[in-house]
């Protein structure tokens, strides 16, 4: 087929085309959102035409594929990053702009695909956009949820959840795939039969829902790559019949079609502990079974029937436990449909599935009840069954008579099945996401398993793709660099470094804060359009973003900032550098502590705002609905990044990188990646304070840390934490943040309260905080390090992040350069 051009002339007649065939209209009646499906479809055609090419040149080279499952996929808008990826932001723009259109109104337009709680989801993104531009072979699977994360809204100062309809005026970006759906199982029993000898296996009575993939094509920058995110969509092999209308069994027929498509109804907004939910348990087996076939299916296709080579040209990457029933689903295939042996499908299984640790909180980890396993995936639960009585006898001859250990390394134990522990033991590489949480699920979370077989365990910190979070979102940063340096950077991000002597160039940091200041100003136009919130762009703008924990600990943040507060108020000659405080985070609906703090951010926003000088110099900003397209105006805009997370608690972090790239100095503690960033650009351009993670642990272990003795020393921090209850913050309701405060004094499990150290910590910030609002006067030094920031990000470029997994991990092979 010939291509069809993408010059601006062409873009311009085929969007009026579109316009004119789809609504009948002449462009200029046409409403944006009617100019927004021309446009989308329109890149759309764009890059089709690559993936023929791509699909092509992949099947022709034999290449091996990546399978990356993941239960999260936070991908944002789109249409911003295709154009950018196709290298046609320019002709896009102008031939727009020619019609006499904004790009940036049409942009808003597109439904954002918030399919993602938060770090883990959005990681997934950010690794699809790298696998395409570094050209590897990969396919993205997951479920097509009907219902994103909730929507936010603030109302009298607290969270409110409505639904996030985001298919509402259907999606530009998907293609149906019917060739490709498939039939997933539940329930039923397991019947054993002999066949010609051998034991075969068959479910019976089991109920079957139905699995359609859709597509979302993935476009590689400049690259021959197109990868596909499939999301795969339930459906009901039961139609609603004429025959039941007439023996008025419709009610029930139709009750039954709705059970089956709730599968993927909507995105469970929890991340914080699991709870035995069937609903659950059946969204994971669902998108892993149904990709799963998918694999061998096209695998058989590919490379015929020989199962033993699958190693060689199939990698399945779970990301986090919850594809982990990968492991028995795979096993079940191997066995029942392909019929192989146990060893052999168990070999082929340890050499194809690699799993990625993104939480070492124990309430996070994996688990699932027994009966409901049992009931819901009967084949499945055997083949568990028979991996850890395999397990637990090689464990039996490494440790002898350690029952205990026996059973905390078991895949079933005290009536659970343990995700992880099966990811860990049937994977042939488990790692973690920064140096600092490799190390500690060698020492801690899996030290057992590490003894036995050390040889999979490693560490790849996490990135983030720099085309979507400094080229996408700060263009004007984006010039400036390129301008600078040179454009290498673009493919090569490290080599953003080159930026680093400009630090002591006082016209390019001049430049540089120009830039910040302009992204500020946009922020502040965007609070004043969504919340009507007026901040003034000469403040300093610090941000926390991401979601509302207690071990992310906001509640650090809003005591520290209570106290600035009465500082001013009791201290007329105290002044600081005028500073607006801005939150974004998002609480789980029933995290009853996370929405507590929220409600406390709320009303500290209120109170310095009645305050006549304490309004002169601070603020606090609460920004509704954090999400992927808020964060694209947010975090250029942001001064100061707040990392507080209690050390070791935090695995990586990844917003600390989008802001450190985007020139905001971080203050943090030594958590995550936080880590990994002081190195990056030296102790003296970040505000590093509290425990270290070491000190941490051996904290908890000692159960020493009494936090009385520091309320009781600390009459800044005792203030603070008495305003929380005595009608200070709260005049209407004092008593709303009761437990809240009690928290930090008071355990809940014989522990003796502040779980996450937030009192031990405070000193420690405080005096970071005071170092900073002296360096951000000097505003020499405190550009200079803002371009330092920028300048030392490229290491945590997603693109260094791939490359890693795929040396260490994957070992796939670019597809071939030449084409474009
Ligand atoms: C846990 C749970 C437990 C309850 C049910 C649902 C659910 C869903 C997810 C999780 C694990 C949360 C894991 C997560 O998002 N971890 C974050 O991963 C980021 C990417 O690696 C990392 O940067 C963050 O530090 C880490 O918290």
């Amino acid at each position: 087929m010939p291509a069809t051009k993408f010059d601006k002339e062409s873009i311009k007649e085929t969007i009026i085309g579109k316009v004119q065939r789809y609504n009948g209209l002449p462009i200029e009646e046409a409403s944006k959102a009617q100019i927004y499906r021309a446009l989308a479809s329109t890149v759309r055609d764009q890059i089709m035409q690559k993936v023929v090419t791509s699909r092509e040149t992949r099947k022709k080279a034999k290449s091996k594929r990546l399978y990356y499952l993941s239960i999260e996929y936070l991908m944002g808008r789109s249409m911003y990053c295709n154009m950018l990826n196709l290298l046609s932001t320019r002709e896009y723009t102008e031939a727009l702009q020619e019609l006499g259109i904004d790009i940036r109104d049409v942009l808003k337009e597109e439904p954002e695909p918030g399919l993602g709680n938060g770090g883990l989801g959005r990681l997934a993104a950010c690794f699809l956009d790298s696998l395409s531009s570094l050209d590897l072979p990969a396919m993205g699977c997951t479920i097509r949820y009907e219902y994103g994360l909730f929507r936010q809204k603030i109302v009298d100062g607290q969270q409110v959840e409505l639904p996030d309809s985001w298919l509402d005026n259907g999606n530009m970006w998907e293609t149906a795939v019917m060739e490709d759906a498939c039939e997933v199982h539940f329930g039923g029993h397991v019947e054993e039969t002999e066949v010609n000898g051998s034991k075969r296996y068959f479910t019976r009575d089991y109920y079957t829902v139905e699995a359609v993939p859709y597509d979302m094509p993935v476009v590689g920058y400049d690259a021959v790559t197109v990868n596909p995110l499939r999301m795969w969509s339930a459906r009901s092999p039961k139609k609603l019949d004429l025959g039941s209308f007439g023996e008025g069994r419709y009610v029930q027929a139709s009750e039954e079609i709705e059970l089956a498509e709730a599968i993927s109804k909507v995105l469970y907004p929890e991340d914080r502990h699991y709870e035995g939910k069937m609903l659950r348990l059946k969204q994971h087996y669902f998108f892993t079974s149904a990709s799963l076939q998918y694999i061998l299916k096209n695998y058989k296709q590919e490379f015929g029937n020989d199962m033993s080579k699958l190693p060689d040209k199939v990698v399945i990457h779970i990301n986090d436990t919850h594809p982990g029933m990968a492991v028995p689903e795979l096993m079940r295939l191997l066995i029942d449909e392909e019929g192989l042996g146990w060893d052999e499908a168990s070999a082929i299984v340890q050499k194809t599935i690699a799993y990625t640790n993104h939480t070492i909180m124990a309430e996070a980890l994996e688990k699932w009840p027994v009966n409901m396993v049992q009931q819901l995936l009967p084949r499945c639960y055997q083949i568990i069954c028979e991996m850890n009585r395999r397990l637990c006898e090689r464990l039996w001859n490494y440790f002898p008579g350690d029952w205990d250990r026996i059973a905390r390394m078991a895949i079933v134990s005290y009536d659970n099945v343990h995700m992880a522990n099966m990811c860990v033991a049937m994977s042939y590489s488990v790692n973690g996401v920064s140096r600092l949480h490799g190390e500690i699920l060698k020492a801690d979370t899996f030290h057992d398993f590490n003894l036995v077989m050390p040889e999979k365990f490693c560490a790849i910190t996490n990135g983030i793709t720099h085309r979507r979070w400094l080229m996408n979102c700060n263009p004007e940063l984006t010039g400036l660099i390129s301008q600078t340096i040179g454009t290498d950077w673009i493919k090569d991000p490290e080599r953003l470094s080159e930026l680093r002597p400009y630090a002591d160039d006082a016209a390019f940091r001049d430049e540089f804060a120009k830039i910040k200041r302009h992204n500020k100003e946009r922020l502040a136009r965007m609070l004043k359009e969504r919340q009507n919130v007026d901040v003034d762009p000469s403040f300093m703008f610090d941000v926390q973003a991401k979601r509302l924990h207690e071990y992310k600990r906001q509640l650090l943040n809003a005591l520290h900032i209570l106290v600035l507060y009465n500082r001013i108020v009791n201290d007329e000659s105290f002044t600081m550098e005028p500073r607006v405080f801005i939150f974004g985070a998002k609480a789980s609906p029933g995290y009853y502590r996370a929405k507590q703090i929220i409600r406390m951010i709320c009303a500290l926003s209120k109170l310095i705002e009645k305050h006549p000088r304490a309004r002169t110099m601070l603020q606090v900003v609460f920004l509704e609905n954090y999400n992927v397209s808020s964060a694209e105006v947010l975090i250029p805009a942001a001064e100061v990044s707040e990392q507080l997370s209690t050390a070791s608690k935090e695995a990586s972090g990844t917003g600390n990188m989008k802001f450190m790239m985007n020139g905001a100095v971080t203050i943090g503690t030594m958590d995550g990646a936080n880590v990994e960033i002081s190195e990056q650009v030296g102790m003296e351009n970040i505000y590093i304070f509290g425990m270290r993670s070491d000190t941490v642990r051996d904290m908890y272990r000692e159960h020493t840390y009494n936090s009385m003795d520091i309320y009781e020393k600390n009459q800044e921090v005792r203030q603070a934490m008495t305003q929380m209850i005595d009608g200070t913050l709260m005049p209407e309701n004092p008593a709303a943040l009761q437990d809240l405060y009690h928290s930090l004094l008071l355990g809940d499990w014989g522990s003796m309260g502040d779980n996450y150290f937030v009192l031990k910590d405070f000193g420690s910030y405080s005096m970071a905080q005071r170092r900073l609002n002296a360096d951000y006067a000097n505003q020499a030094k405190w550009q200079k390090m803002a371009v330092i920031n920028t300048a030392m990000s490229g290491v945590f470029s997603s693109d260094r992040t791939i490359r890693e997994y795929n040396d260490r991990i994957w070992h796939l092979t670019p597809l071939s350069q030449g084409k474009k």
